[in-house]
């Protein structure tokens, strides 16, 4: 289901000195955590839920007992059996759930990504099924669609153009003020922020999501399944991260499951397996660090510790990570 999936969490340890299990925002976590609770002492015979958020994602984890949840996104339902401490349940935005079989032992922790709101709460199934359904019907409005694409999806931004031989299949979210080239094809699990340039022959697979200023090359091609075997499909694809004001460089290849940081560039034709930090550049099969650019793009030069770029800006490596400074 788009929007809701187990995650399976990395285990440290063994039987012998039991486990331990780290989980990182944007990392483990698909996003940056700014809310923590958690749910216990819960009668048998209560359910609770039945809402949805409009816009919080969630992580829900099983630290103890069991539970059942029943999530819906208006086209198909689910039941999940909460009861292991190394998986996570993701939740989205837009699933209706609720939660029952309550075992008296449960703590449930909930990993958010918003502080509380109760505006983003829908707890009316039947306002649930009629929000869904304006989304599936919103006409979308300045638009540029080349008569020869077909689009499908109706959430992509104003000042947006999509170029002839392009597909985009229903679910997709695509921002505003986007250029997507000819002969692209975006798949339904992909969100795809502002001021994105697609350029021609990029395939854009289910559990890859793009932010905002980013530059795909032409013919950047992206991994979603790392072990592909052909009719055989994974519980879910591998999510990759490509951040802001990053850019893609034309025929790169890009691993599944990895985080592309910040303004970093990635050399044309690289092969990158492992994630990229925020303004490093990286190039080659596999590709390697060479140094960093500026966030525009200008190669950055060190003198005294510090890196200057000729456009005035200035960065410095703070805890092993690059931040601007003035
Ligand atoms: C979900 C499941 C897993 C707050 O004041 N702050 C908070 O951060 C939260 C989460 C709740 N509240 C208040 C709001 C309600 O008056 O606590 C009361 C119960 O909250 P809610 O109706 O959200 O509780 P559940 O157990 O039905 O659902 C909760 C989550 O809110 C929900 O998103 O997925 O846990």
């Amino acid at each position: 289901m788009k929007n809701c999936r187990i995650i399976d969490f990395k285990k440290i340890g063994n039987s012998d000195v039991g486990f331990l299990i780290a989980l990182e925002g944007n990392r483990e976590v698909p996003f940056n955590i700014k809310r923590i609770y958690y749910i216990y002492n819960v009668p048998k015979e209560i359910k609770r839920g039945f809402h949805t958020h409009k816009r919080l994602e969630q992580v829900l984890i099983c630290m103890n007992g069991s539970v059942k949840i029943k999530v819906d996104d208006g086209n198909e339902k689910k039941i999940i059996e909460l009861n292991d401490p190394s998986k996570g349940l993701y939740i989205g935005p837009g699933v209706w759930r609720e939660m029952y079989d309550f075992n008296q032992n449960l703590v449930l922790l909930v990993l958010a990504s918003e502080y509380y709101d109760e505006s983003d709460y829908i707890r009316d199934y039947e306002e649930f099924m009629k929000y869904k359904n304006n989304k599936k019907n919103k006409s979308i409005k300045d638009v540029f669609i080349h008569d020869k694409a077909i689009v499908d999806s109706r959430s992509i931004g104003a000042g947006t153009k999509v170029w002839g031989f392009t597909h985009i299949l229903p679910d997709a979210e695509i921002g505003e003020n986007c250029n997507i080239c000819e002969h692209v094809f975006i798949e339904n699990d992909v969100k795809i922020g502002n001021n994105v340039t697609i350029k021609c022959g990029v395939y854009i697979w289910d559990g890859v999501f793009i932010e905002d200023d980013v530059f795909v090359g032409p013919c950047v091609t992206f991994i979603n399944d790392i072990h592909p075997r052909s009719k055989m499909y994974p519980e879910t694809f591998e999510r990759t991260f490509i951040k802001k004001g990053s850019s893609l460089g034309a025929n790169s290849t890009i691993m599944g499951g990895i985080t592309i940081g910040s303004y970093s560039t990635i050399g044309a034709g690289s092969v990158v397996l492992k994630n990229v930090k925020n303004y490093e550049i990286v190039v080659g099969n596999p590709a390697k660090p060479i140094g960093y650019n500026c966030q525009c793009g200008a190669k950055l030069k060190k003198r005294n510790n510090i890196y200057k770029c000729k456009c005035g800006k200035s960065y410095k490596i703070i805890d092993s990570i690059l931040k601007s400074i003035f």
